[in-house]
């Protein structure tokens, strides 16, 4: 669904918004059934926690980066409503998605309390600016049901927290515990929140649950101190190739491909992109090679490094 303006608002007002419904029931689905290539179902965890003993050797042993085996999961975070949604945060369409996970959770794997902490500490190497200009938009998109049984992000409202520095980043724990909103809500939904914001994971309450969510995070493009991932240090992984088959010109340039237009694109790049992509459609990008554009200086080097 289309992301309402007053959603978005309310992250720049509140620190925070949860939009229920956001995933279509079709995208949802596929994507919950592609999870168990990945993790155990819930029945397989909870009849044998033993045979799984990764998931109790940390809070975020769960954790799985981009890309994942099936596009049904590599889809979802360059679903056009997303991107629609980023682009109106962010207040720009020249943004990177910079980081993509998997989570997956256990009750009773391992305590999954944490206390408060603005997530900024590892999405820029400075600090987000107090005027809001060019915030990062974070996201939790909810692939199980989260009641407050099953461990759901707990946010604390702006106006709770600005009496704080932003360069603090951990509370006590105990702290803002009764200032913290649980983020429930039905498998589809959407956490998006800010880097600023305190924040933390909580604990199940109730044996046998379990929670399942992707976290996807977008900036606007050029601020080179926000960032996590290096995506050509993923390109090797099982998806990517395909991935990057399936998706639109728009939604590979969240990613860093070249754009159409761009100087990259000559006979040899479309060539021997097609060759390490099979099947892709290149056409998008044809028209200037064939205008003759003049390569880059640095696309004229050879040789790859590990
Ligand atoms: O898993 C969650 O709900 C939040 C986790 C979190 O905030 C973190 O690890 O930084």
């Amino acid at each position: 669904m289309r992301i309402p303006d007053e959603k978005l608002a309310e992250v720049f007002d509140r620190g925070f918004t949860v939009v229920e419904g956001f995933l279509d029931k079709e995208t949802l689905a596929a994507a919950q059934d592609a999870l168990w290539e990945i993790y155990p179902r819930p029945e397989a965890y909870f009849a044998d926690p033993d045979a799984y003993p990764k998931f109790a050797r940390s809070q975020f042993a769960g954790l799985r980066f981009f890309p994942y085996p099936s596009w049904a999961l590599n889809r979802v975070p360059v679903y056009p409503d997303l991107i629609d949604a980023a682009e109106r945060f962010l207040q720009t369409s020249e943004i990177d998605c910079y980081k993509i996970e998997l989570w997956a959770k256990y009750s009773g794997a391992v305590d999954y309390d944490q206390s408060h902490h603005r997530d900024y500490e590892n999405h820029t190497i400075v600090v987000p600016r107090a005027d809001q200009t060019m915030p990062q938009m974070t996201c939790f998109i909810l692939l199980s049901d989260v009641t407050e049984v099953d461990g759901p992000t707990k946010a604390v409202p702006l106006e709770k927290s600005r009496h704080i520095p932003i360069g603090v980043t951990r509370t006590e724990m105990g702290d803002f515990f009764e200032d913290e909103v649980a983020v429930t809500g039905p498998a589809g939904s959407m956490l998006i929140y800010k880097t600023d914001v305190f924040h933390r994971g909580s604990n199940f309450k109730a044996p046998g649950r379990s929670r399942f969510v992707m976290p996807v995070d977008f900036k606007p493009r050029g601020w080179r101190w926000q960032g996590k991932l290096a995506w050509p240090d993923r390109a090797l992984k099982p998806g990517w190739k395909e991935a990057m088959v399936r998706m639109t010109p728009r939604q590979r340039d969240l990613f860093g491909w070249p754009p159409a237009g761009d100087p990259y694109w000559n006979a040899q790049t479309l060539s021997d992109v097609a060759l390490r992509y099979p099947g892709i459609d290149l056409s998008a990008y044809g028209a200037q090679a064939e205008r003759g554009a003049t390569p880059s200086p640095g696309s004229a080097r050879s040789g790859a490094s590990p």
